[in-house]
């Protein structure tokens, strides 16, 4: 039977369930880069770019193995508005028996094919994504009947039937968990590794050109592109992470530091979200690295939880709960995105650095975006739909499956504790720890109260009092509100006068 394979952006592997048995006497393949995908959301420039050259060098490796392949490309005298309408041109050229595509990554994509089969009066094939390491059986069978689905749990028993890191039915090293040891702050002195560069090639460039032509405009800079967009170059990427960074992740991955954005962080999010990488791979490199005797356990079990554990978790996780995950809104927030989020203008230097960073590569690591991006979201009562919208735009490795259980369940406690157990909740005293950034700061996070103190400080206490009522039995924040409560009524008056006056100035 003919079959047309389509193939997604996010789909860039060469054994992605969708060309499995391709046969080349009658198969055809399409990827289509459409205007309704690079406009969903106001992409960054960068996002933008890893994308489209991504999926012209798979495009290219698919031709150079003899596949029959159509690529509509967005820059053509007729780009195609919507998948529909470039499978519609493409079946009524090559009248093909059946569609077969991988399940897509996010909910609104796996819409729309569910609607082809009636549209085009063909069947439709969906496969399972068989890059993931959970099945969504397997994943339901673990979540049924438990009221909260912790990652923890999860991910001892995918160590267990992947056997990854253990000693026959025992964890290596005699925990399953490490991270009382990767919460160093930044000492004096640490020196990074430069992060992984390729310069930009002529299909990159190309690409670069139309992005700024046509989506000059959108949040962020196109300037010194330097990620991987081939899975030859991602495993590059991947290996210099390995012998470089992977031995320092682990102690410093919940530190900041002023001007690195990159420290010892991987910067592999886009790859494996993409399909340049495969989370076997890397959990495999990881796991030779620390068996060779190069990288300590602490950093090695901290990454592998992050691929083998999270991510796999957060993927079922969205597709368990979707479409209503995307609506909730536990804690009633609804105040507006602040401008600061795209222009980067504010005087809380923390914030300054996070979102001028992301504007200039389309990247900020994992702490930056929870401690400070989602935490302040968090603690001023930010609208969990607009936060979502700006973290699925500004990040090259973001798509919704994975953004957001990680915005709304990790950072805006918006699904009630489905995902978390408690708020991720900081105040200032918590960043200037864990981060260089108060020193440079117009505001004083040693000032509590009034002009010049730091705000996070006040708006800590302001949303723990505000959210008493959803949050006041958690046992989790007991010792937090036994603090505020020990508070004298001068001190609540001015958290509450403070906090509502910068939120008033904010909107
Ligand atoms: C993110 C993205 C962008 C910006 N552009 C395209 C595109 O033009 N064509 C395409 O096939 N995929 C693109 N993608 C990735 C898709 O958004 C991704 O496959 C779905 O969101 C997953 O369901
Ligand atoms: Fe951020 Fe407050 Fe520190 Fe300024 S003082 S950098 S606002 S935490």
């Amino acid at each position: 039977m003919s079959s047309l394979r389509l193939v997604l952006g996010d789909q860039l592997s060469a054994d992605i369930s969708s060309l499995e048995d391709y046969d080349p006497q009658q198969d055809w393949v399409l990827m289509a880069e459409v205007r309704s995908e690079l406009g969903y959301v106001p992409h960054h420039q960068k996002k933008l770019i890893f994308v489209l050259s991504a999926m012209r060098h798979f495009a290219q490796s698919l031709q150079e193995a003899g596949v029959r392949l159509i690529y509509r490309r967005a820059d053509a005298p007729q780009p195609p508005a919507f998948f529909t309408e470039a499978l519609a041109d493409a079946i009524d050229e090559l009248q093909p028996e059946r569609l077969i595509v991988t399940h897509p990554g996010e909910y609104r994509v796996l819409e729309l094919v569910k609607g082809w089969q009636a549209r085009f009066g063909l069947p439709v094939e969906i496969r399972e994504d068989s890059r993931f390491l959970c099945t969504a059986a397997e994943f339901n069978a673990w979540a049924e009947g438990r009221k909260s689905l912790r990652m923890e749990f999860f991910y001892r028993e995918m160590r267990q039937r992947h056997r990854v890191l253990m000693d026959g039915g025992q964890p290596v090293g005699g925990q399953w968990n490490y991270d009382a040891e990767n919460r160093k702050p930044p000492r004096g002195g640490l020196e990074f590794p430069a992060p992984f560069r390729i310069p930009p090639d002529a299909i990159t460039q190309e690409v670069t050109a139309f992005i700024e032509t046509q989506y000059g405009e959108n949040f962020g800079s196109s300037e010194d592109f330097h990620f991987a967009v081939t899975a030859a170059q991602a495993k590059a990427a991947l290996a210099q992470f390995i012998s470089e960074r992977l031995a320092d992740f682990g102690s410093y991955q919940d530190a900041m530091v002023q001007g690195e954005p990159w420290m010892f962080h991987a910067h592999i999010g886009l790859y494996l979200n993409a399909g340049l990488l495969s989370p076997l791979h890397c959990i495999e490199a990881a796991e030779t690295a620390y068996r060779a005797g190069q990288t300590p356990l602490n950093a090695v079990e901290g990454f592998i939880r992050q691929i083998l554990g999270w991510r796999e978790y957060v993927r079922r996780l969205y597709w368990r709960t979707m479409p209503d995950y995307a609506a909730l809104n536990y804690l009633d927030a609804t105040r507006p995105l602040p401008d600061f989020y795209w222009t980067a203008a504010t005087p809380m230097n923390c914030l300054h650095h996070c979102v001028s960073e992301t504007a200039q590569h389309a990247y900020a690591h994992h702490i930056q975006r929870l401690m400070v991006l989602g935490n302040f979201a968090l603690l001023a009562g930010i609208d969990p739909s607009a936060v979502n919208a700006w973290f699925l735009s500004v990040y090259a490795d973001a798509y919704e499956w994975v953004e957001l259980p990680n915005v709304s369940g990790m950072a805006l406690f918006a699904d009630g504790g489905l995902l978390a157990s408690k708020p991720y909740a900081a105040g200032g005293n918590y960043i200037n720890k864990m981060s260089t950034y108060c020193r440079d700061c117009h505001y004083s996070v040693a000032q509590k109260q009034g002009e010049g103190a730091c705000p996070f400080n006040y708006l800590y206490w302001d949303f723990l009092a505000r959210n008493r009522p959803r949050l006041g039995k958690n046992p989790r924040l007991a010792l937090a509100y036994r603090s505020y409560d020990r508070m004298g009524d001068a001190q609540k008056k001015a958290i509450a006068q403070d906090s509502a006056d910068f939120l008033a100035a904010l909107s």
